[in-house]
């Protein structure tokens, strides 16, 4: 039966040009700064950010960890969205492993934070506070509809946090989604912040990796915090390689993606007893909720009697977030035949249900 997986974008697989540049890659002792391939790659993706240097890592939860303990000392405080995948889905980490202490401030329904409400979280000089150091963004806002973060309004949370002496991380998951999806260069979006982590391993396709950018003197304390956390991987020129096929090659291709999921989104807001907001899917990710039809999403995959569980029966994977609440997301293994079966899908056991 053919698999139609829609959880993630994290589930692609490596392109044929991927597996040859990894098989032909050069590679060295990357601890000593040694391995050609990353090297490159670090040099691609610094002047694609537009920030003096990079360095690789081997997950984006471990790239926002890195910047974060490398912008704060213990007992300092950042400032982040409450729907962030920082604050609810990379394990508390800043705090497990850091002593940094997260300040959420309430996410809007694009992914903003009210520069109110940003400026109103950022703490006094008084012995009781923890010192505020950092601010984190998120772009694209995978928990908000995956909605890009204008560069307008990345430029005025900097300038909010150079007033008041503050770094800006920005945490880049998908940040060629929201270049392409804006219509700018990703180097707009990234020129404000301080520090930005992106993935390689989710729309892009590579296999493993993300990289941090910033400027020279950050990124050499980074790697030395990579190499804190075990993430001094030597001969990593085997996963820069696709990495660098991943830059070079796709990221236009977003775009598809982006249609791919406007699609859907418009077919299942048709769909009596789903609901959806199509306007609100403005890249690759899509929320949506089953309104009150007798039937459950299921807590699990595998769940009898759910949709989850009927979808998978048919070869269809999508994501549960909530009691109703479903999160399907488009990407390179995605067609658009594959969007037309899946609607069908969802048509077919909403009428049966
Ligand atoms: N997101 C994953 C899950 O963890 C939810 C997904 O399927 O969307 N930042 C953002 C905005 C992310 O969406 C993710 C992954 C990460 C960081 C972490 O990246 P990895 O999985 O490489 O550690």
């Amino acid at each position: 039966m053919k698999i139609i997986d829609l959880r993630s974008d994290t589930v692609t697989l490596p392109t044929q040009a991927m597996r040859q540049a990894i098989y032909d890659a050069d590679l060295g002792d990357d601890v000593f700064s040694e391995d050609p391939t990353t090297n490159r790659l670090e040099k691609i993706a610094a002047e694609r950010m537009g920030k003096e240097a990079a360095l690789m890592v081997a997950s984006g939860t471990m790239g926002n960890l890195v910047c974060i303990l490398t912008h704060c000392k213990r007992g300092e405080e950042v400032i982040l969205g409450n729907q962030s995948h920082s604050f609810l889905y990379e394990a508390g980490g800043m705090s497990a492993l850091g002593g940094i202490h997260p300040h959420t401030v309430v996410n809007q329904p694009d992914g903003t934070m009210r520069l109110e409400d940003i400026e109103a979280a950022i703490r006094g000089d008084n012995v009781h506070f923890p010192r505020t150091r950092l601010i984190c963004l998120e772009n694209t806002h995978n928990h908000c509809n995956g909605t890009p973060l204008t560069t307008e309004y990345t430029k005025e949370v900097a300038t909010l946090a150079k007033k008041h002496g503050l770094q800006v991380h920005l945490d880049g998951a998908r940040i060629f989604n929201a270049a392409v999806a804006l219509g700018v260069d990703v180097k707009e979006l990234t020129g404000p912040v301080d520090s930005v982590s992106f993935c390689l391993s989710k729309g892009l396709s590579a296999p493993v990796g993300s990289v941090i950018c910033g400027s020279g003197e950050f990124i050499s304390e980074a790697r030395r915090n990579r190499k804190v956390l075990g993430g001094g991987m030597r001969q990593c020129g085997i996963i820069a390689a696709a990495g660098i096929t991943a830059l070079e090659q796709m990221t236009e291709r977003l775009t598809e993606d982006h249609a791919n999921a406007r699609r859907l989104a418009e077919g299942i807001a048709k769909i009596p007893g789903l609901s959806l907001d199509p306007e609100s899917v403005q890249t690759n990710i899509i929320y949506f909720d089953l309104a009150g039809k007798g039937i459950s999403a299921g807590r699990r995959l595998g769940e009898a009697g759910t949709l989850i569980k009927r979808l998978a029966d048919r070869g269809i994977k999508i994501l549960q977030l909530g009691p109703t609440q479903l999160r399907a997301v488009t990407h390179y293994g995605i067609s658009s035949e594959d969007i037309d079966m899946t609607l069908n899908a969802l048509k077919k056991i909403m009428i049966d249900s």
